[in-house]
This record gives structure tokens, C-alpha cells and sequence, in this order.
């Protein structure tokens, strides 16, 4: 198993390639959707959480990521002595009718195939994404951690209706005309994700780029009113057969999963890391579970992490791990602390795991 960092676009940039080198890590998940834009409540200190309206404005709908841009940033990675695993997340810009089946839906997918083959020629191996239409709302943030160290959860259920202009938690028209969103029906749902499939599938297969499912964040059966996908455990089953292909698979979100309330934690992770599917890992804590769960520090949760890791070694997974998110700690630098903490955890676990 290897180790890896996520970042957000603010942070690809050299002094965080060598922090994350610095702590032990060999890859790098990118974002390259820009979470923090023009938002009324968002820091970019720390993960995005934000309020009704969302992370803030999505980007621009007609630049899309080309292939100069991610080898640039491939290669600048490969110069900081990393490997750059996946791209996380489409930009909603780019795909808000393939979520809401509106009409430039075509157009979109033609959108997102195109940034599958950049994504493919800049000899980057996966892509991250969440099939989602409120995507991560919802959430509140709190002295939830040991030690009061700040982190994230959920206080109940969150269905104040969507208004017409958002969609993945994002703005992508500021100007759309008053009201909500109609809300779609869990079948309309999948069946949108089947459109996105057949119409991806195809791309990533001769792109040689794994898509990978992230599950719903918080996993409730709806949010803003809106169904959602794989909120519990055996849903991703569903979303694998839908569609079989080796370019099907997982961003295993082991903390989303430990929050559904069907399930168990440790059954998921060896059903769908035993059938190979785990194109890399969200590995962080959680206590509790939806509507009423607090992300804690990676060795204080419910989660038995070194007996989720002896599961996936034990299947043969050989894929990336990254922490996910952290506690902000209490210092200069909140996000690195945290972030260094869950890297010298893991760290330590794989050494363990691999010593004879
Ligand atoms: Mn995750």
C-alpha cells in the first residue's frame, strides 16, 4: 500500500509537494476544482464546509482542464519526487446538467469525456468523482475533536430545498431565475449515473483512466430534499454492476462508509477490496453515524483503522491511501499539523503491517 496526500487547488504548489514528501508520502490526489471561490463562509485553511448557499461559485463552464495543464502539474509533481495518482472531483461548472438532466446535459458529457482523455494523455491513472446533486451540504463544523481540536459533522437531517442555480453544492448561475430546484426521484437518480456511465465508460476505458465512485458525504437518504446514491455499504454493489468494466471502481471513502447506518465497515471494505475495486482510499476516523456523526482524529474513532488495514493488505490491495480530512490542530499551522499526524499514523501502520 502506498501513501498518499490529497490537495486542494490553492495547495498544489511546490512547498506542499515537499511537505507532503516530507512526511512520507509517495503520490498526490489533486483537486483542481477551486471550492473556495467567491464563498460567503468558506476558509481555505481547512475542508470546505460553508452554509446554505453552498461552497461558493463553481467555475467557468467553458475552460475546460486541458492536457498542457495537467502535465505541467504531473510533471512539476514527478520533479518533487511524487507521483500524481488521481484528479478529484469534476468542477459542477462542467457537469451540473449531467446531475440535474438539464439541457446542455450532451454537451456536458461531451465536457467531461474530453477532460477523461487529457486527464488519460497526461499519464494520469484515475479520476475521482462524486455522483452527487446537493453533493457534501449539510455538515457543521466544531470543537468535535480530542483536545477540542476543530473538525467536522452532522447535527440532523439538512433537506432545505436546493434553489435553481446550484448543484453539487456549488453556484453555477448566479443569476438563475428564484425558486427551488425540482427534486428527482431516487430511479432518475441512477439512471443519470447510468447516462454518465455509458457515455464515460467507454472514454476512460481507451483513456486508460479508472473512474472512481466516491459515496455520498454525509450518506443520508437525501439532503436539500434530494435523493442520493450509495448512502449505504452494499449500494456501491450496485453502482459496480450497473456497469462492469476494470475502469469501474471506488474511491473507498472508509469514514463515509462508517457513517451509513446499514452495514458494517469492516465487511464493506474486505467485499469490495477482495473484488479489486478500490482504485484508492479516503482513509480517516469518524464517531457515530448519520444524522449524528463527528470526524475525529484518525486514532479515536469507531473505526479500528489497523484492523481495516490488515483487511486490505490482506486482499492484496497495493493502491493509494490518504488521510482524507484531519482535525485542525491547535497551532501555526492547523491543516499541516493534522495532515502530519494522520501521515505518521499511517505511516507507522504500513511499516508495522509489512515488518516480517
Ligand atoms: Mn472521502
Amino acid at each position: 500500500m502506498k501513501l498518499g496526500l490529497g490537495l486542494y487547488r490553492h495547495q498544489l504548489d511546490g512547498d506542499h509537494f515537499r511537505f507532503a514528501k516530507q512526511c512520507g508520502c509517495t503520490h498526490l490526489v489533486g483537486h483542481l476544482v477551486d471550492y473556495f471561490r467567491s464563498s460567503r463562509s468558506n476558509r481555505p485553511g481547512d475542508q470546505p464546509v460553508g452554509d446554505d448557499t453552498g461552497w461558493g461559485l463553481a467555475g467557468d463552464p467553458d475552460r475546460l482542464w486541458t492536457y498542457e495543464k495537467l502535465a505541467a502539474l504531473r510533471a512539476q509533481i514527478n520533479a518533487a519526487g511524487l507521483e500524481l495518482e488521481a484528479i478529484e472531483n469534476f468542477d459542477p461548472a462542467h457537469w451540473y446538467d449531467v446531475l440535474l438532466d438539464g439541457p446542455r446535459k450532451a454537451q456536458q458529457l461531451e465536457n467531461l469525456k474530453t477532460i477523461v482523455r487529457n486527464v488519460g494523455r497526461a499519464g494520469i491513472p484515475v479520476f475521482g468523482y462524486n455522483f452527487s446533486i446537493a453533493g457534501v451540504a449539510g455538515r457543521v463544523k466544531g470543537a468535535f475533536a480530542r483536545g477540542g481540536a476543530e473538525a467536522v459533522g452532522t447535527d440532523g437531517p439538512f433537506d432545505t430545498p436546493m434553489p435553481r442555480g446550484m448543484a453539487w453544492n456549488m453556484v453555477y448561475d448566479p443569476h438563475a431565475p428564484p425558486g427551488p430546484e425540482p427534486v428527482a426521484t431516487r430511479e432518475q437518480l441512477w439512471q443519470r449515473l447510468q447516462d454518465f456511465l455509458d457515455a464515460l465508460l467507454p472514454v476512460a476505458e481507451e483513456a486508460g483512466v479508472t473512474l472512481a465512485a466516491h459515496p455520498d458525504d454525509p450518506p443520508m437518504p437525501t439532503v436539500r430534499g434530494q435523493p442520493r446514491l450509495v448512502f449505504q455499504p452494499v449500494l456501491y454493489q450496485k453502482l459496480l454492476d450497473l456497469r462492469p468494466s476494470p475502469r469501474n471502481a471506488l474511491e473507498f471513502c472508509v469514514g463515509s462508509l462508517a457513517e451509513m447506518t446499514g452495514g458494517d465497515v469492516y465487511e464493506a471494505t474486505d467485499r469490495y477490496s477482495r473484488q479489486g475495486k478500490l482504485a484508492y482510499v479516503h482513509l480517516r476516523n469518524v464517531r457515530g453515524k448519520v444524522p449524528h456523526y463527528r470526524e475525529t482524529f484518525i486514532d479515536e474513532g469507531d473505526v479500528d483503522v489497523l484492523r481495516l488495514l490488515r483487511i486490505l493488505k490482506r486482499n492484496g490491495f497495493g493502491g493509494v491511501i490518504i488521510p482524507d480530512h484531519a482535525p485542525q490542530m491547535t497551532c501555526a499551522a492547523p491543516w499541516h499539523a493534522g495532515m502530519a499526524y494522520a501521515l505518521g499514523y499511517l505511516r507507522a501502520a504500513l511499516q508495522s503491517l509489512d515488518a516480517p
